[in-house]
């Protein structure tokens, strides 16, 4: 369970621990002392660190770890909804649920697992889930680590229902960077977004790559599958690969808003940046039976090449 069959089996490791609270957590770690941390509690990855055991998502340094709240960084799952609308809590029920280690996943391609340390769990809608959510689902979700460090998140909603449901969803990303001011993303120019600061009214982005000097809560839509996240000063550039994903939501709080939120340091908001691989704008549709599959993939590598195609990154 956990890992793929292979050479270095004797070194990737999986292990189960406990958080604080009691909450199990699955730590992956890599041959060459790359890791990930995923807590039971939302499917939330909590942490991915290099070889070099930086950190490289954000957490914050007020999170609070008290379930049912998720907790404020690494990458909560928003499902079945991302924004205001209904009965629901802002970005749905998924993250602030316990889930299980899915010990009989059903199989996904080879390229999934081929090399990497991984772990699957799922997520089956609670009495109380159904009351506000009345749609019977499975969500599998797996984390992998490969060999190289590379963090990759599958999931994999299924309609077990007798009826059709909508749902939308976002890997809600919180990327750890040096200086906000010094962050750039490259991909991302002349879409179409909808701007959360003005009630979701649609504009165009510019030509140019996105920077950062104020408050910025925008979907985007349509977007290419690779999107660069450049960090300046810390010369690294986070690569975002996304399948079965258009949409990107990029949030920075900017200082007023920090200064508002109990679980964010008021000068935080330069530590870090959300870049969301997201379904938003058109909402997922299954049928009885059917299934979709969100494919997220992160990889870090040094900003030193010159950044003026992505096509450096497809592989
Ligand atoms: O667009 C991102 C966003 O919806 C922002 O409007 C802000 O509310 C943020 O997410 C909240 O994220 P949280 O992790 O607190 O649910």
């Amino acid at each position: 369970m956990g890992h793929s069959a292979g050479i270095w089996d004797q070194k990737s490791e999986f292990e189960v621990v406990k958080d604080w609270n009691g909450i199990s957590q699955v730590v992956l770690r890599s041959p060459r002392g790359a890791s990930a941390r995923v807590s039971l509690h939302g499917g939330q990855v909590i942490s991915w660190r290099n070889d070099r055991g930086e950190e490289l998502l954000f957490t914050s340094s007020k999170a609070i770890f008290k379930p049912p709240k998720a907790m404020r960084g690494g990458i909560p799952i928003c499902f079945p909804q991302f924004g205001n609308c209904g009965s629901l809590e802002q970005h749905g029920f998924a993250r602030n649920k316990m889930w299980s280690i899915d010990n009989d996943p059903p199989p996904l391609h080879p390229s999934d697992s081929d090399g990497k340390v991984f772990v699957d769990l799922l997520l089956s809608p609670a009495e109380e889930d159904l009351k506000c959510w009345p749609h019977c689902f499975e969500f599998r979700l797996r984390v992998s680590l490969g060999m190289n460090g590379d963090l990759a998140m599958i999931s994999r909603i299924r309609n077990i229902d007798a009826k059709p449901f909508n749902f939308s969803f976002a890997y809600h990303t919180y990327l750890s960077v040096s200086d906000i001011s010094e962050v750039r993303i490259e991909g991302l120019e002349t879409l179409d977004y909808l701007d959360n600061l003005c009630q979701r009214e649609r504009f165009t982005e510019q030509g140019d790559a996105i920077t950062f000097e104020s408050e910025v809560d925008r979907i985007y839509l349509g977007s290419p599958n690779i999107i660069a996240v450049i960090d300046h000063e810390k010369k690294r550039t986070f690569v975002i690969k996304k399948e079965g994903l258009p949409d990107v939501v990029v949030w920075n709080p900017w200082e007023k808003k920090s200064k508002s939120m109990t679980d964010l340091g008021d000068e935080e908001y330069k530590q870090m940046l959300c870049v969301d691989g997201a379904a938003i704008e058109r909402q997922i549709t299954l049928k009885p039976g059917e299934e979709w599959t969100g494919r997220l993939e992160l990889s870090v590598v040094p900003s030193s090449y010159c950044s003026d195609d992505l096509d450096h990154f497809r592989s």
